[in-house]
């Protein structure tokens, strides 16, 4: 304290100016301005409706040498030389209302607190012990703050404006004010510098950045989380689902041309029989074609929901089943004993027919005779050959039956074998296509925590500056501050 009283000493007397700066380069050479532009007038300033404009218009009148202004006639860094704070006597002082004194007295020391509408309101001295502990509780430097009732504008009788004229008079005359003045911009630059260096060393302004960068970091690898595991989910559902469909449709088909086919067997005629075959190896490879293309249509399907691409058809090597011919032609035996019991048939008939004519019309036994022999044969031959129709029906029948089987089988291996084919095909896709999108997600997070150590590294960058500068600036601070309120002798109170 010494050193910034001798220099003080020096300098008092021609500029009060230079002798707050010197309290803080004192402490801190490189401190040389609180950045603020000194203006000799009396700032009036207040509420909205207190009665600061009333205030100032008969101060104006009753005090023509000083200067008062409203605060829209200050710029930002102009310091008044006094502050008028005026309240309406109406109501205790509001936290808006502190706020706005905090404001007005920024780079001021001498700060006066008027109570206005004293001529309404009989209780304003209640109303201005109020104010007054209040501003005092909110800060310190409030507590030696006067204040002082007026009625500017009364609704009867003259302005009272006596005692505030007085104060005013006063405190201006004191040789003091400059210096106090310009500690108090001095107090309120290091605070303000001091809390900026505190907010970045904290990374206050870097918390809200940091936080939604912690919050997408994170929110990206549970998305691609999930993703993954629903994706994989769905595919393997997907394929179960086709496996069961498709097999039930497979053997759906293989029912039915069953069906058809022995319907067509049941009513066959003779000529159709050689013709059977062809047609139905033709019906066989239009069902394996069928259940091919209801294959290719459903795994295109589930490839498109999962929007994968379409897997690989049949292969083409794999032609339609290997069916057997009918036996139809291996029945010698069978034929010759038909052809035997035929003849048998036909000759008895014959007889009995040639009997019965001779007997009755003995003149024609010739011609009954050929009758005879003539039904007999017609008679073998419509036995020989039904019976050879129905037991080659049966023969087909039985075929029809087996091919179908066979057909079963080879549809139903179809529908494995693809399934199976499209599984590998779509799930390596779809590892290909994950392994893409994690490279894509694993870019973005490092992206993210290379800003996240910036913040980090800057935030530490500050925090030591901090650490390097805050302590100058407090220990300025605090000697303004010892200056202006707590060496009643230094300030010459
Ligand atoms: N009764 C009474 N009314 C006042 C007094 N001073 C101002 N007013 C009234 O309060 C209202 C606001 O006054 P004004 O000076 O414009 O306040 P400002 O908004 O703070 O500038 C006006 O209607 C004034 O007539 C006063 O001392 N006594
Ligand atoms: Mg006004």
């Amino acid at each position: 304290m010494t050193d910034v009283d001798a220099v003080r000493g020096d300098t008092v007397d021609d500029d009060p100016i230079a002798a707050a700066d010197a309290v803080v380069a004192a402490i801190d050479p490189g401190l040389n301005s609180p950045g603020v532009q000194t203006r000799d007038v009396v700032l009036v300033a207040g509420p909205w409706l207190a009665g600061s404009t009333s205030v100032l218009a008969v101060l104006r009148e009753r005090m023509p040498q000083t200067v008062f202004v409203e605060s829209t006639e200050l710029v930002a860094g102009e310091a008044p030389a006094a502050v008028l704070f005026v309240v309406s006597a109406a109501a205790v002082i509001t936290e808006s209302d502190c706020a706005l004194a905090d404001l007005a007295s920024r780079y001021t020391d001498l700060v006066v607190g008027v109570v206005s509408k004293i001529d309404a309101h009989c209780d304003w001295r209640e109303v201005r012990d109020a104010d007054a502990a209040i501003l005092a509780e909110r800060d310190p430097r409030y507590e030696r703050m006067p204040w002082v009732g007026v009625a500017a504008a009364p609704d009867l009788g003259e302005p009272q404006l006596d005692e505030l004229i007085e104060l005013l008079h006063d405190r201006l005359a004191n040789p003091d004010v400059a210096r106090r003045n310009r500690l108090r911009a001095w107090e309120t630059r290091l605070e303000a510098v001091i809390g900026r260096y505190e907010a970045d060393g904290s990374g206050a302004d870097r918390a809200a950045r940091v936080e939604v960068l912690r919050e997408r970091r994170t929110e990206l690898s549970r998305a691609r989380r999930i993703t993954r595991t629903e994706r994989s989910i769905a595919l393997r559902s997907q394929l179960q689902q086709a496996r069961v469909q498709l097999g039930y449709f497979a053997r759906n088909r293989c029912n039915s041309v069953r069906t058809e086919l022995q319907e067509d067997v049941a009513g066959i005629t003779r000529r159709r029989i050689a013709a059977f075959e062809d047609y139905t190896r033709r019906r066989a490879d239009e069902v394996v074609d069928e259940v091919d293309a209801g294959v290719t249509e459903h795994l295109g399907g589930v490839a498109a929901e999962l929007e994968l691409s379409m897997p690989a058809g049949r292969a083409l090597t794999s032609g339609g089943p290997d069916l057997p011919s009918p036996p139809l032609k291996s029945r010698v035996l069978e034929t010759r004993l038909m052809l035997v019991l035929g003849s048998g048939f036909g000759l008895g008939v014959a007889v009995a027919v040639s009997r019965l004519l001779t007997g009755a019309a003995p003149r024609l036994a010739v011609a009954g005779l050929v009758v005879g022999a003539v039904v007999g044969l017609l008679l073998a031959v419509w036995v020989v050959g039904t019976r050879g129709l129905l037991h080659d029906r049966a023969v087909l029948d039985r075929w029809v039956g087996e091919i179908t089987a066979t057909l079963r089988s080879t549809v139903e291996e179809l529908v494995a074998t693809r399934v199976l084919a499209a599984e590998t095909a779509l799930t390596t896709e779809l590892a290909a296509r994950e392994e893409a999108e994690s490279l894509v997600a694993a870019d973005k997070i490092a992206e993210i925590d290379a800003e996240l150590r910036e913040h980090a590294i800057a935030t530490a960058r500050a925090a030591a500056q901090r650490d390097r500068r805050t302590p100058p600036l407090q220990r300025a601070l605090t000697a303004v501050r010892a200056d202006l309120y707590g060496n009643g002798i230094a300030t010459g109170e």
